[in-house]
Protein backbone atom coordinates (compact mmCIF):
# COMPACT_ATOMS: atom_id res chain seq x y z
CA UNK A 1 0.00 0.00 0.00
CA UNK A 2 1.20 3.24 -0.73
CA UNK A 3 1.29 5.73 1.95
CA UNK A 4 4.41 8.20 0.96
CA UNK A 5 5.38 9.94 -1.68
CA UNK A 6 9.30 11.00 -2.00
CA UNK A 7 9.81 14.01 -4.23
CA UNK A 8 13.40 15.81 -6.15
CA UNK A 9 13.56 18.95 -6.81
CA UNK A 10 14.98 20.44 -9.59
CA UNK A 11 12.97 19.30 -12.48
CA UNK A 12 10.11 18.09 -10.90
CA UNK A 13 8.62 20.93 -8.52
CA UNK A 14 10.41 23.85 -9.99
CA UNK A 15 12.48 24.24 -12.96
CA UNK A 16 15.97 25.07 -11.82
CA UNK A 17 18.00 23.11 -14.62
CA UNK A 18 17.45 26.51 -16.67
CA UNK A 19 18.94 28.38 -14.04
CA UNK A 20 21.58 25.53 -13.25
CA UNK A 21 22.66 25.51 -17.32
CA UNK A 22 22.81 29.25 -16.80
CA UNK A 23 25.28 29.72 -14.48
CA UNK A 24 27.61 26.54 -15.80
CA UNK A 25 27.17 28.02 -19.23
CA UNK A 26 28.46 31.73 -17.62
CA UNK A 27 31.10 29.32 -15.84
CA UNK A 28 32.14 27.71 -18.86
CA UNK A 29 32.42 30.77 -21.17
CA UNK A 30 34.79 31.94 -18.69
CA UNK A 31 36.87 28.92 -18.46
CA UNK A 32 36.84 28.76 -22.62
CA UNK A 33 35.11 25.03 -22.25
CA UNK A 34 31.98 24.13 -24.47
CA UNK A 35 29.05 23.76 -22.83
CA UNK A 36 25.18 22.91 -24.03
CA UNK A 37 21.62 21.91 -23.38
CA UNK A 38 22.88 17.77 -23.88
CA UNK A 39 25.63 18.52 -21.79
CA UNK A 40 23.41 19.94 -18.97
CA UNK A 41 21.02 17.47 -19.05
CA UNK A 42 23.66 14.94 -18.23
CA UNK A 43 23.94 17.20 -14.70
CA UNK A 44 20.17 16.43 -13.85
CA UNK A 45 20.63 14.64 -10.58
CA UNK A 46 24.24 14.42 -9.62
CA UNK A 47 25.88 16.35 -7.69
CA UNK A 48 27.89 19.78 -7.80
CA UNK A 49 31.64 18.17 -7.72
CA UNK A 50 30.28 15.51 -10.17
CA UNK A 51 29.19 17.97 -12.53
CA UNK A 52 31.78 19.78 -12.87
CA UNK A 53 33.63 16.52 -13.96
CA UNK A 54 31.23 15.61 -16.32
CA UNK A 55 31.75 19.13 -17.98
CA UNK A 56 36.09 18.44 -17.86
CA UNK A 57 35.64 15.17 -19.45
CA UNK A 58 33.03 16.65 -22.28
CA UNK A 59 36.22 19.13 -22.73
CA UNK A 60 38.63 16.34 -21.97
CA UNK A 61 40.25 18.70 -19.54
CA UNK A 62 41.55 17.47 -16.08
CA UNK A 63 42.00 19.93 -12.97
CA UNK A 64 43.43 19.46 -9.47
CA UNK A 65 41.00 18.85 -7.22
CA UNK A 66 41.28 22.43 -4.81
CA UNK A 67 40.88 24.24 -8.33
CA UNK A 68 37.65 22.44 -9.00
CA UNK A 69 36.40 23.16 -6.11
CA UNK A 70 37.01 26.79 -6.48
CA UNK A 71 35.19 26.70 -10.04
CA UNK A 72 32.19 24.98 -8.16
CA UNK A 73 31.89 27.52 -5.58
CA UNK A 74 32.13 30.02 -8.55
CA UNK A 75 29.25 28.54 -10.02
CA UNK A 76 27.40 27.88 -6.85
CA UNK A 77 27.86 31.58 -6.96
CA UNK A 78 26.33 32.75 -9.54
CA UNK A 79 23.29 29.98 -9.28
CA UNK A 80 22.39 31.22 -5.73
CA UNK A 81 22.21 34.84 -6.75
CA UNK A 82 19.77 33.83 -9.71
CA UNK A 83 17.70 31.85 -7.08
CA UNK A 84 16.98 35.32 -5.64
CA UNK A 85 14.46 36.17 -8.46
CA UNK A 86 12.33 32.73 -7.88
CA UNK A 87 9.02 33.71 -6.50
CA UNK A 88 6.44 31.20 -5.12
CA UNK A 89 4.77 31.83 -9.41
CA UNK A 90 7.55 29.20 -9.89
CA UNK A 91 6.15 25.71 -9.18
CA UNK A 92 5.92 23.81 -12.77
CA UNK A 93 2.93 23.40 -13.30
CA UNK A 94 0.89 20.95 -11.37
CA UNK A 95 3.41 20.71 -8.98
CA UNK A 96 1.73 22.60 -6.40
CA UNK A 97 -1.70 20.77 -7.21
CA UNK A 98 -0.36 17.85 -6.32
CA UNK A 99 1.90 18.72 -3.49
CA UNK A 100 -2.09 20.29 -2.10
CA UNK A 101 -3.77 16.91 -2.96
CA UNK A 102 -0.85 15.01 -1.05
CA UNK A 103 -1.65 16.99 1.69
CA UNK A 104 -5.32 17.02 2.01
CA UNK A 105 -5.33 13.27 1.56
CA UNK A 106 -2.97 12.46 4.27
CA UNK A 107 0.15 10.99 2.84
CA UNK A 108 3.92 11.13 4.56
CA UNK A 109 5.82 13.50 1.99
CA UNK A 110 9.64 13.91 1.36
CA UNK A 111 11.82 16.35 -0.54
CA UNK A 112 14.84 13.89 -2.21
CA UNK A 113 17.13 16.46 -3.66
CA UNK A 114 20.97 15.91 -4.41
CA UNK A 115 21.23 20.19 -4.16
CA UNK A 116 22.74 21.59 -1.21
CA UNK A 117 20.41 24.25 -2.19
CA UNK A 118 17.01 23.12 -1.68
CA UNK A 119 16.32 25.00 1.46
CA UNK A 120 16.73 28.12 -0.43
CA UNK A 121 14.68 27.08 -3.12
CA UNK A 122 11.79 25.83 -1.27
CA UNK A 123 11.72 29.10 1.15
CA UNK A 124 11.98 30.91 -2.73
CA UNK A 125 8.59 28.92 -3.46
CA UNK A 126 7.07 28.50 -0.03
CA UNK A 127 6.91 25.25 -0.28
CA UNK A 128 8.17 24.48 3.30
CA UNK A 129 4.46 23.60 4.44
CA UNK A 130 3.97 20.59 2.03
CA UNK A 131 7.05 18.58 3.14
CA UNK A 132 7.25 16.49 6.17
CA UNK A 133 10.70 15.37 5.63
CA UNK A 134 13.35 17.66 4.05
CA UNK A 135 16.14 15.38 2.41
CA UNK A 136 18.86 17.39 0.13
CA UNK A 137 22.53 17.49 -0.40
CA UNK A 138 23.37 18.02 2.78
CA UNK A 139 21.49 15.04 4.48
CA UNK A 140 23.61 12.02 2.74
CA UNK A 141 27.18 11.55 1.26
CA UNK A 142 26.23 9.46 -1.70
CA UNK A 143 24.52 10.88 -4.46
CA UNK A 144 22.39 9.44 -7.23
CA UNK A 145 22.10 6.73 -8.40
CA UNK A 146 22.61 5.54 -4.93
CA UNK A 147 19.67 5.01 -3.44
CA UNK A 148 20.89 7.35 -0.28
CA UNK A 149 18.67 10.54 -0.55
CA UNK A 150 15.40 8.43 -1.01
CA UNK A 151 15.99 5.43 2.46
CA UNK A 152 16.81 8.69 3.83
CA UNK A 153 13.37 10.04 2.88
CA UNK A 154 11.64 6.65 3.76
CA UNK A 155 13.52 5.92 6.93
CA UNK A 156 12.29 9.13 8.45
CA UNK A 157 8.64 9.11 7.50
CA UNK A 158 9.04 5.62 9.31
CA UNK A 159 7.84 3.91 5.74
CA UNK A 160 9.42 0.67 3.43
CA UNK A 161 10.85 1.79 0.18
CA UNK A 162 7.92 -0.12 -1.37
CA UNK A 163 5.24 2.08 0.43
CA UNK A 164 6.63 5.06 -1.34
CA UNK A 165 6.51 6.59 -4.82
CA UNK A 166 9.48 8.83 -5.84
CA UNK A 167 9.04 11.26 -8.74
CA UNK A 168 11.74 12.15 -10.52
CA UNK A 169 13.20 14.06 -13.91
CA UNK A 170 17.20 12.56 -14.04
CA UNK A 171 18.14 8.93 -15.42
CA UNK A 172 20.33 8.78 -12.15
CA UNK A 173 17.26 9.45 -9.82
CA UNK A 174 14.93 6.56 -11.75
CA UNK A 175 18.04 4.39 -11.66
CA UNK A 176 18.45 5.22 -7.47
CA UNK A 177 14.93 5.04 -6.41
CA UNK A 178 15.03 0.76 -8.30
CA UNK A 179 18.18 0.58 -6.24
CA UNK A 180 16.23 0.87 -2.91
CA UNK A 181 13.29 -0.98 -3.94
CA UNK A 182 10.91 2.28 -4.30
CA UNK A 183 7.95 2.71 -6.76
CA UNK A 184 8.90 5.43 -9.41
CA UNK A 185 7.32 8.59 -11.69
CA UNK A 186 9.75 9.62 -14.10
CA UNK A 187 8.94 13.11 -15.40
CA UNK A 188 10.48 14.18 -19.05
CA UNK A 189 11.17 12.18 -22.04
CA UNK A 190 11.07 8.34 -22.86
CA UNK A 191 14.48 8.11 -23.71
CA UNK A 192 15.68 9.41 -20.38
CA UNK A 193 13.18 7.85 -18.34
CA UNK A 194 11.41 4.81 -20.14
CA UNK A 195 13.23 2.60 -16.78
CA UNK A 196 10.67 4.53 -15.06
CA UNK A 197 7.44 2.42 -13.48
CA UNK A 198 5.15 5.33 -14.94
CA UNK A 199 5.77 8.71 -16.79
CA UNK A 200 4.71 11.73 -17.68
CA UNK A 201 6.24 13.95 -20.12
CA UNK A 202 4.72 16.83 -17.34
CA UNK A 203 3.99 17.47 -13.93
CA UNK A 204 1.14 18.47 -15.30
CA UNK A 205 -0.31 15.27 -16.44
CA UNK A 206 0.98 13.54 -13.10
CA UNK A 207 -2.12 13.94 -11.05
CA UNK A 208 -3.40 12.00 -7.82
CA UNK A 209 -5.95 10.00 -9.84
CA UNK A 210 -3.49 9.66 -12.75
CA UNK A 211 -1.01 7.64 -9.97
CA UNK A 212 -3.22 5.73 -7.81
CA UNK A 213 -4.85 4.40 -10.84
CA UNK A 214 -1.43 3.32 -12.13
CA UNK A 215 -0.23 1.99 -8.57
CA UNK A 216 -3.59 1.05 -7.79
CA UNK A 217 -4.38 2.35 -3.99
P1 LIG B 1 23.60 22.16 -5.94
P2 LIG B 1 17.74 17.53 -7.79
C1 LIG B 1 20.19 18.45 -8.41
O1 LIG B 1 18.93 18.64 -7.80
C2 LIG B 1 20.21 19.03 -9.81
O2 LIG B 1 19.36 18.30 -10.66
C3 LIG B 1 21.62 18.93 -10.34
O3 LIG B 1 21.68 19.49 -11.64
C4 LIG B 1 22.57 19.67 -9.41
O4 LIG B 1 23.92 19.55 -9.86
C5 LIG B 1 22.45 19.06 -8.02
O5 LIG B 1 21.10 19.16 -7.58
C6 LIG B 1 23.33 19.75 -7.00
O6 LIG B 1 22.85 21.05 -6.82
O7 LIG B 1 24.78 22.63 -6.72
O8 LIG B 1 22.53 23.22 -5.73
O9 LIG B 1 24.01 21.49 -4.64
O10 LIG B 1 17.32 17.34 -9.19
O11 LIG B 1 18.33 16.28 -7.15
O12 LIG B 1 16.69 18.18 -6.92
MG1 LIG C 1 15.94 16.64 -10.65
Amino acid sequence: MIKGFIFDLDGVITDTAELHYEAWKSLADEMGWKFDRDVNDKLRGISRMDSIKVILDHNKTALEESKLEELATKKNDIYVASLDHMTPEDYLPGAKELLTHLRAEGFSVALGSASKNAIKVLQQLNANGYFDVIGDGNSVSKSKPAPDIFLYGSEKMSLQPDECIVFEDAESGIDAAKAGGFHSVGIGPEDRLGHADLRFDTMAEATLFEVKAHFKE
